[in-house]
């Protein structure tokens, strides 16, 4: 890697400050009919004529459950302390209840030994989207069996894993999961109807709590949590009505969530527009979703402008564009940071994704992804800016490791600081890694610098 002389770390990220890539199983693993994995609605949902824009699936994908260990050693040499990736519930209980798969059990063995071996902290996610198929014959997450289906995965993942990690993530943006899936349908499991959305979203949070709980139960001391992808929603002028909506899609995406994970309650703005579609809730659902976390993790990618319509637009200001066609909006991961610090009794905060897809060329064996390094470098900059305002920050993860399957953008967009050849699996580190790797090793020499002058003093 370069030298790093030119690059600082910012004083407000104390040694302990965890520094990390992320991925999830789906987008990166393949593998999916290897060792008795069973099948998710994503396999499912790639079937879909339409569905991915290239018409791909993640059969192969980074082929990463077949080069581990190679791509153990590429994380190694980033110098990152953490890396967050999520375990795919099918390949470890392919039909969601029933038998375990030991031989997918062991893949997780070796990868969080092969972590653990290197020096990095591995943080779970126990789902990122690849519910195993079966659980959706019944509804999926709009069913109220799902919860204990969830609750009994957590249970044997953390009886398993739970000493060797360093945190356990259940949900990753259950916005998206109901949402993207069971209403609008352009996610897995493609439903569309808002009722199930509701639902869906509040099975969740529900499995999300009574998780906690039952992992708790049973003696565990990992740290637990949720992440949630959120965003500031600006009004796209001071209208009235443009203002009315702003409120309500808020309430939509953040309090949605943050509402019921540390008030115990819905906001009352949202049921009431949900009417008839409002969750069926039971006695003590409320008070279970909000049993206390150890950390939250946030997902920033941008802000959202309103309009009356309800219109979520990222392009409205004439700032650059990411290739998802989302605004770069830096200032707005401070804003959310210090506004969900104020106004929830928030536990630390990790930022668990921040990224940007970009189009990248291999030109001589490098790429040159400017866009996606100062992308990086300014976020990073907004969380100092966060802390500095005296919110709690415990670290700060890059969507993502690898160019990897984007979901319904099939392979079209790349995220990954690591460029992989599709056709050959090549991995080229980019030059926005290359950066992180030289900040993260002028933050240890700085680190051991000032470990030097204390002893002396
Ligand atoms: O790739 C996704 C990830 O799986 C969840 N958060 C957003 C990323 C970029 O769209």
């Amino acid at each position: 890697m370069k030298n790093s002389s030119n690059i600082k770390i910012n004083p407000i990220f104390p040694d302990t400050f965890i520094w990390g890539v992320a991925t999830s199983a789906f987008q990166i693993e393949g593998a999916t009919s290897t060792d008795g994995r069973g099948s998710s609605i994503w396999d499912d949902f790639c079937k879909t004529p339409g569905a991915i824009v290239d018409g791909s699936d993640g059969e192969i994908a980074c082929d990463h459950y077949n080069r581990l260990q190679d791509d153990l050693d590429l994380i190694k040499g980033l110098g990152v302390n953490a890396y967050r990736f999520s375990v795919s519930w099918p390949r470890v209980r392919p039909g969601g209840s029933g038998p375990w798969n030991e031989k997918g059990l062991d893949f997780y063995e070796r990868l969080i030994d092969g972590l653990l071996k290197r020096g990095i902290k591995p943080y779970l996610t126990l789902n990122h989207w690849d519910l195993p198929s079966e659980l959706q014959v019944s509804g999926g997450w709009a069913q109220r069996d799902t919860v204990e289906r969830f609750v009994e995965y957590a249970v044997g993942i953390d009886k398993r894993f739970g000493a060797r990690v360093a945190s356990i993530t259940t949900h990753n943006e259950p916005w998206v999961m109901a949402t993207l899936g069971y209403e609008q349908g352009v996610f897995a499991p493609g439903v569309k109807s808002r009722a199930d959305a509701v639902q869906a979203s509040h099975h969740l949070l529900l499995s999300h709590g009574l998780a906690l709980q039952a992992i708790r139960a049973q003696g565990s001391k990992t740290r637990l949590g949720i992440v949630l992808n959120l965003s500031p929603m600006h009004s796209a002028t001071d209208s009235e009505q443009d203002c009315a909506q702003t409120v309500l899609e808020d309430g939509k995406l953040v309090r949605w969530y943050m509402d019921p994970l540390f008030k115990g309650c819905y906001p009352s703005d949202v049921l009431e527009h949900l009417g008839v579609d409002a969750p069926r809730i039971q006695a003590g659902d409320m008070a279970a979703i909000a049993t206390p976390m150890d950390f939250m993790g946030v997902n920033y990618y941008s802000r959202s402008v309103i309009s009356a319509a309800g219109a979520w637009e990222n392009k409205q200001s004439g700032l650059p564009l990411t290739e998802m066609g989302w605004e770069v909006y830096p200032e707005g991961l401070t804003e959310l940071l210090v506004r969900l610090h104020t106004d929830y009794r928030v536990p630390p905060m990790y930022v668990t994704e921040n990224g940007g897809a970009f189009n990248d060329t291999v030109q001589d064996g490098r790429v040159h992804d400017v866009d996606r390094l100062e992308y990086v470098a300014r976020h990073i900059e907004a969380v100092a800016q966060a802390m500095r305002r005296g919110v709690r920050m415990e670290g700060y993860m890059v969507w993502s490791l690898l160019d990897n399957f984007e979901w319904a953008s099939g392979y079209a967009k790349r995220f990954g600081i690591v460029h992989v050849d599709f056709q050959t699996q090549k991995r080229t580190l980019k030059d926005s890694a290359i950066w992180y790797a030289d900040m993260l090793s002028a933050a240890k020499k700085a680190y051991s610098k000032d470990l030097a002058s204390c002893e002396i003093a």
